[in-house]
């Protein structure tokens, strides 16, 4: 059986109630096989970067797993398909997005895998929350390079 491994996914959604489509994707991060999850952030509210619609829902969680970089896609690309998930053009709204922002230290740049997630660090979206549960992995100029974008945290 592998070594299991930290891994670190991001969580959006902005279609529908996106505050319960988070949480519940939450529940079935915490369901997978192979897998326990580690720690979970807080929501937060943003609007879209890059992108149309309704304002973003963003959350950060950590796994414990043993699946495989490409199982841990597959796994959740099945949790998006479950949610809704629609793909009409790119960067569309969407009721969930699960992307592997960070798999232990693995650097993997494959046509349908990059790892570590190849924007993650310019989106405070995803940065703020992963300090908030792992301020070791986030440094103070990355978070504060972030600053002009404006988040809100959804306390529970
Ligand atoms: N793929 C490659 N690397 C990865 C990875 N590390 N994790 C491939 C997950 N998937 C990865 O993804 C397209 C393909 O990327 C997958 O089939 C997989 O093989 P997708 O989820 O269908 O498309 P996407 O979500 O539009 O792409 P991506 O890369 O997730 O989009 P972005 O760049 O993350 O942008 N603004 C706010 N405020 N909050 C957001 O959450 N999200 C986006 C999406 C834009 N603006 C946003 C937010
Ligand atoms: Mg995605």
């Amino acid at each position: 059986m592998a070594d299991p491994v930290l891994a670190s996914v991001g969580v959006g959604a902005n279609l529908g109630d996106a505050q319960a489509a988070v949480r519940k994707a939450i529940q079935d991060l915490a369901g997978l096989p192979q897998s326990e999850l580690r720690a979970v952030s807080s929501l937060y509210a943003s609007a879209p970067l890059d992108a149309d619609g309704p304002d973003y829902v963003n959350a950060v969680v950590q796994l414990q797993t043993e699946l495989s970089p490409h199982a841990l896609l597959m796994a959740l690309q099945a949790i998006e398909q479950q949610a809704g998930r629609l793909r009409p053009y790119r960067n569309a709204p969407r009721t969930l997005d699960l992307d592997i922002l960070l798999y232990g230290d693995l650097e993997l740049n494959r046509s349908d895998l990059h790892i570590p997630h190849p924007r993650m660090w310019q989106r405070a979206f995803v940065v703020v929350p992963l300090a908030e549960i792992a301020p070791q992995m986030v440094s103070s100029a990355q978070l504060e390079a972030l600053a002009g974008q404006s988040l809100r945290c959804l306390h529970a």
